[in-house]
């Protein structure tokens, strides 16, 4: 088995009011876990079986072709899960708060302000038509931009594979699947994003944002 899938960095339901335990218990013990063994069958006895995630996404379109669609499906889904765990944490262990510092200097700079940001992250993540993610993004150059994709697809893949530009390395990201949220939301996708960054770990964002330059540079 070349890729396990993560355990949740906290209980199901450290994460309410933002997110319902009932939704994190399906969405990672069904949809991730889902995800991660299918991805685990397309790429059984292959050559890809020992390479790492990032670099399977990136080479998607070197894959044999019938193997794109189940990787990029569910490599895709395998990944963006794991990291969506990893960038929230709950409100009471200091989930929400920003703290003064490069990354604030750093969105400052490329968005005007925080509030600036969010709004350009809002409208990725309630423009994209059907099953998704919004993405913040670093670029090679350190610039930080904001993109969406469909399905799971993920900024990492190539373009022509449903990414969203080259070199491009997804700090923060937010799952707007309706499994994602609809317990809790039903329809209101615009309340889910609102709510949502409440509960995003901005320190582990921070240190992605340095291991992403640092990866692209
Ligand atoms: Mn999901």
């Amino acid at each position: 088995m070349a890729f396990t899938l993560p355990n949740l960095p906290y209980d199901k339901s450290a994460l309410e009011p933002v997110i319902d335990g009932r939704t994190m218990e399906i969405h990672h013990d069904k949809h991730h876990a889902a995800y991660t063994d299918k991805l685990n069958e397309a790429i059984k006895g292959t050559r890809w079986e020992n390479e790492t995630i990032e670099s399977i996404l990136a080479s998607l379109d070197q894959l044999p072709e019938d193997l794109q669609g189940p990787v990029r499906n569910n490599g895709g889904g395998f990944y963006n899960h794991k990291l969506f765990w990893t960038i929230l944490k709950p409100q009471s262990e200091g989930g929400g708060t920003i703290h003064a510092g490069d990354l604030i200097d750093t969105i400052a700079k490329y968005f005007g302000s925080l509030d600036d940001f969010k709004a350009a992250f809002k409208e990725k993540a309630t423009g994209q038509f059907g099953s998704g993610w919004a993405w913040l993004v670093a670029t090679s150059s350190g610039s930080l931009e904001v993109c969406s994709t469909a399905n799971q697809d993920n900024p990492l893949m190539p373009e022509s594979h449903g990414g969203c530009s080259s070199k491009r390395i997804p700090i923060l990201g937010l799952d707007v699947w309706e499994h994602a949220y609809y317990l809790n939301y039903q329809n209101r996708r615009p309340d889910y994003v609102d709510e949502w960054w409440k509960v995003v770990d901005w320190r582990r964002v921070e240190t992605n944002y340095y291991d992403a330059v640092a990866t692209l540079s």
